[in-house]
């Protein structure tokens, strides 16, 4: 490129900058470090888009950056380098060994420990926006990856024992958790409570309650708690200090010996394991993306995604969320999230004429969450996502061709996804893909759907 050229393509940048306002990038690079908080319940697809996004990222460093996403946001003649870093005194999320996974046919494992990393942006030290700006000359977006069971947990702060027993209680009294919590019922209602609540009955009492959360969560059931219980938990012993749902007969009488000993492990629970945990990874965050598998709730019926749904407005509860407003004092911004981003994610696994009711899906699925922040003037937008393409386009426009697990190919024709919770017959499901991992895995993740206008979104302010 000839020196005329650069300065036109530079100049340009800069106009271009300039009619969107050096406001935005003021308010960027005055900000050090961005907490991105990725809320998906278990499955729900966090590790691999982790994966994915990792490797575009590295694989587009080597490239110069030049199809890097943010570049829509930040011209490539600011940046001096974009890296990946480990986040101090957290372990770096394992991309080799995801990939070695991956590269061996195999789907990652559930999570069990928070990884991070962080991605940093370095802006060069003598262009003219430096100078411009004179503040920050780099930017870290810090990234969790963690169990989702554990996300499932943090709406347990704000209730004590008895409100939180007596509503675990009624919801497994309903539609779609009953179907798998009748022996779980069975071994509560012929147990007897005069009997004093001594080291083995609890652990007793509380296996059974677990082997009622293993079976749901298996069932597709995402309004579990505690999710933590079905973890190894360094941090709490949940035989010795654990906790499960008591009847009301039971919760409604404070002095009641199950009772009292239950509320103190509760309250042990909160302080010793939720509390650190909200604190150290979610009460940060000022970004936050929400993964959901819509697909698993089709497959098994309406009322399995309707309790996802209600798992998600209870977990707007756990967020503190506000408004992205230059009048606000810096100091006001920490501790609020100012942009959500709604994810569906996989959508490898549906044709690309269904995508569309999809997103319309997931727009129903959280509009109880919605009205919530449009109250606190939060902004939001709906995405759809697949960290891998794992899928081809049938012979029709709604059939699609993938490799299963046992390795053969199958083609599938789809019906129509129903666009809201409504339009979706209570009897009906849909049947939901089980492609194997891909063997051309690289150009494959190279073809991720929409992690790009994601990224973007987020680090646009
Ligand atoms: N086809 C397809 N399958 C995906 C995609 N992302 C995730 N999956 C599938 O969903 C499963 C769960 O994905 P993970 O990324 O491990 O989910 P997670 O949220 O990290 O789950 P936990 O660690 O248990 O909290 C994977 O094993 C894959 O089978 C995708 O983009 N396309
Ligand atoms: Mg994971």
């Amino acid at each position: 490129m000839n020196k005329q050229k650069i300065f036109k393509s530079i100049s340009g940048n800069f106009e271009s900058l300039i009619n969107r306002g050096v406001d935005s990038l003021d308010f960027w690079f005055s900000r050090n470090i961005h907490h991105v908080v990725i809320t998906g319940l278990s499955r729900s697809g966090k590790s691999m888009f982790f994966t994915s996004f990792m490797s575009l990222l590295s694989q587009r460093s080597q490239q110069g950056f030049d199809n890097l996403p943010l570049l829509k946001s930040l011209p490539k003649e600011l940046i001096k380098s974009v890296e990946l870093k480990p986040i101090p005194g957290e372990s770096i999320f394992p991309l080799d060994e995801s990939l070695a996974k991956l590269q061996s046919g195999q789907w990652p494992d559930s999570t069990k420990q928070v990884f991070g990393f962080e991605l940093v942006i370095s802006l060069l030290p003598n262009n003219s926006f430096t100078k411009l700006i004179k503040r920050s000359k780099e930017v870290a977006f810090r990234f969790y990856d963690y169990p989702g069971e554990w996300l499932t947990d943090l709406p347990m702060l704000q209730k004590n024992y008895t409100d939180w027993s007596d509503s675990a209680w009624s919801q497994q009294l309903n539609p779609p958790q009953k179907f798998y919590a009748n022996e779980w019922h069975q071994f509560v209602e012929n147990y007897d409570f005069d009997l004093s609540p001594s080291p083995e009955r609890v652990e007793d009492y509380i296996e059974q309650f677990k082997a009622y959360l293993i079976k749901a969560k298996a069932a597709g059931i995402t309004l579990l708690q505690p999710g933590s219980m079905l973890l190894p938990n360094p941090s709490f012993d949940w035989l010795a200090n654990g906790f499960a749902p008591l009847p009301s007969r039971i919760t409604s009488d404070p002095n009641h010996l199950w009772t009292q000993n239950f509320s103190m492990n509760y309250l042990k629970f909160q302080q010793e394991w939720l509390q650190p945990l909200q604190e150290a990874y979610f009460s940060k965050a000022d970004k936050q993306i929400v993964l959901l598998d819509l697909h698993e709730g089709l497959s098994h019926s309406r009322a399995h995604l309707q309790q996802l749904k209600e798992t998600l407005s209870n977990l707007a509860s756990s967020f503190v969320y506000g408004a992205d407003k230059w009048y606000k004092p810096k100091i006001l911004f920490r501790n609020e999230i100012t942009k959500v981003a709604f994810v569906a994610t996989k959508a490898d696994l549906i044709p690309l004429s269904q995508q569309n009711n999809l997103l319309k899906l997931l727009q129903d699925m959280t509009s109880g969450v919605r009205a919530h922040l449009k109250e606190k003037d939060a902004e939001f937008q709906h995405f759809l996502i697949s960290a891998i393409k794992t899928t081809d386009p049938g012979k029709t426009p709604n059939s699609i061709k993938f490799t299963n697990l046992n390795n053969k190919c199958e083609e599938w024709e789809f019906e129509e996804i129903p666009t809201s919770l409504k339009a979706l017959d209570p009897t009906h499901n849909y049947p939901v893909i089980q492609s194997r991992v891909p063997e051309d895995l690289l150009p494959r993740m190279n073809r991720a759907q929409g992690i790009d206008q994601l990224v973007d979104y987020l680090i646009r302010s």
